[in-house]
């Protein structure tokens, strides 16, 4: 018997509809002890929120976020707003005893993630948990990697070389949240590297404890204004897509955000990383990448190939050495055996049921699949970022030591 678990959402549009599908899917693909129950969700738009509701299968909807707080059948809420949002949610949330699980970066500023981080130990000592979407550990692939590298098979960790190169920030791009420093706290670098520092933290299992150096550019300074009504939110409502208002003259706002940001970066274990984000790379829609080169062996894995794991390793000397193409769908691999028979590959939303699940499984008592990201591990994270952004700005190199 399995005693259903009330979910909560704020938020409609791009996560909105991924986490109202994971929160579907989980309860039919994985077994548990709880079962998500799509109890309300909420968000800006009263007009469209229905419909919204009725497709997604969310029982009831509001435009006011806050009441959810106060309804006591809600047991856990999700947010997936923009980042200026997060920490008045997700605190206001925690003060209502509801478990907590926050979209990424943790916040826009550190001075956000710092609070939500210490509402987070408070609500922790009463048995509240929260959760941080940082989906792409959720990948068959990136969970092998994860059990490889604790097997031993890559020995010392020398390099880490992380990229997450999109190319969707153009000028014709309109100036949604995620071009606003006051909305969104930086652009591509809080966006895509919030997701690689994750992942190499995640992966090698180390802290990050300098920044020897960064460099950032904003290449588009001016921005047209998104339509009226919500379109434009997002990379939607550019000319030439489905919303964007095409031959009329558009006004423009102040983009005040990096389109592109690089850092280099040492380990708590010797080795050296180097993160590189940005929107302005023709030819990479969601190219996310990590390689990791240890002493004995290397592995590699690119989110478009998402369900390949790249291991270069020598068991037998060198002479048959080389890089294997591991096709992670096989039932060893994590969270495979809940979904479809060998070389049946999954797709982006994947991740988000895999994690949906094992935020069910935590709060059941059981162990989920892979380590979930709490707020304190998100607040990790976020001092990386705020580091490179210091960094960047002064010139610098910036220990984390200095960022609290
Ligand atoms: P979006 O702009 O597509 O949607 C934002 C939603 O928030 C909309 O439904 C809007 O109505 C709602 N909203 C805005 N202000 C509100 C308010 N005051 N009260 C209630 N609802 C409000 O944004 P998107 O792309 O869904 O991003 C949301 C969050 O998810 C961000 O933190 C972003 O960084 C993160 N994100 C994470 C991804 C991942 O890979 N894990 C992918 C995309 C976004
Ligand atoms: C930006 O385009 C974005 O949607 C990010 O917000 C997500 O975190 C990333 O996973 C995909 O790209």
């Amino acid at each position: 018997m399995t005693r259903p678990l009330a979910v909560a959402l704020i938020g409609q549009q791009f996560m909105g509809r991924a986490h109202s599908n994971a929160w579907g899917q989980a309860g039919r693909f994985f077994e548990g002890d709880r079962r998500p129950l799509l109890h309300a969700v909420a968000a800006r738009d009263a007009a469209s929120l229905p419909a919204f509701a009725e497709r997604w299968g969310w029982s009831r909807w509001t435009d006011d976020w806050r009441t959810l707080a106060d309804d006591p059948a809600v047991e856990l809420v999700d947010v997936a707003t923009p980042n200026h949002l997060h920490r008045e949610q997700a605190l206001a949330m925690l003060s209502a005893g509801k478990h907590v699980a926050c979209e990424k970066p943790l916040a826009g500023t550190l001075a956000d993630a710092r609070a939500m981080r210490d509402a987070a130990l408070r609500a922790k000592r009463r048995g509240t948990q929260t959760f941080v979407w940082f989906n792409y550990r959720r990948c068959p692939a990136v969970g092998l990697a994860y059990h490889l590298i604790r097997e031993g098979r890559l020995g010392a960790v020398r390099h880490v070389r992380a990229l997450y190169l999109q190319s969707w920030g153009g000028p014709d791009t309109p100036r949604s949240w995620r071009f606003q420093r006051k909305l969104a706290g930086s652009g591509a670098h809080g966006d895509l590297n919030a997701h690689m520092i994750d992942l190499a933290r995640f992966l090698t299992g180390e802290e990050i404890t300098v920044v020897h150096g960064a460099a950032a550019r904003t290449f588009i300074a001016r921005r047209p204004l998104p339509d009226e009504g919500g379109a434009g939110v997002g990379k939607r409502g550019a000319p030439g897509r489905r919303g964007g208002r095409q031959g009329r003259q558009r006004r423009s706002g102040r983009s005040d955000v990096d389109d592109s940001l690089a850092f280099l970066a040492g380990l708590s274990g010797g080795g050296l990383a180097s993160f590189e984000a940005t929107r302005l790379a023709p030819g990479h829609l969601n190219d996310n990448r990590i390689e990791i080169n240890g002493e004995r062996g290397s592995l590699a894995f690119a989110f478009e190939d998402m369900n390949v794991l790249w291991l270069h390793d020598a068991p037998e000397g060198a002479r048959t050495a080389g890089w294997r193409r591991i096709v992670a769908t096989d039932v060893t691999h994590p969270y495979v055996a809940r979904w479809w028979p060998e070389g049946h590959v999954l797709g982006y939303e994947h991740g988000f049921v895999n994690m949906a699940a094992d935020i069910l499984a935590a709060l059941s008592g059981r162990e989920p699949a892979l380590p979930l990201p709490d707020f304190e591990d998100a607040w990790r994270t976020q001092r990386v970022l705020e580091a490179a952004a210091r960094a960047a700005a002064a010139g610098r190199a910036v220990g984390l030591g200095a960022v609290r």
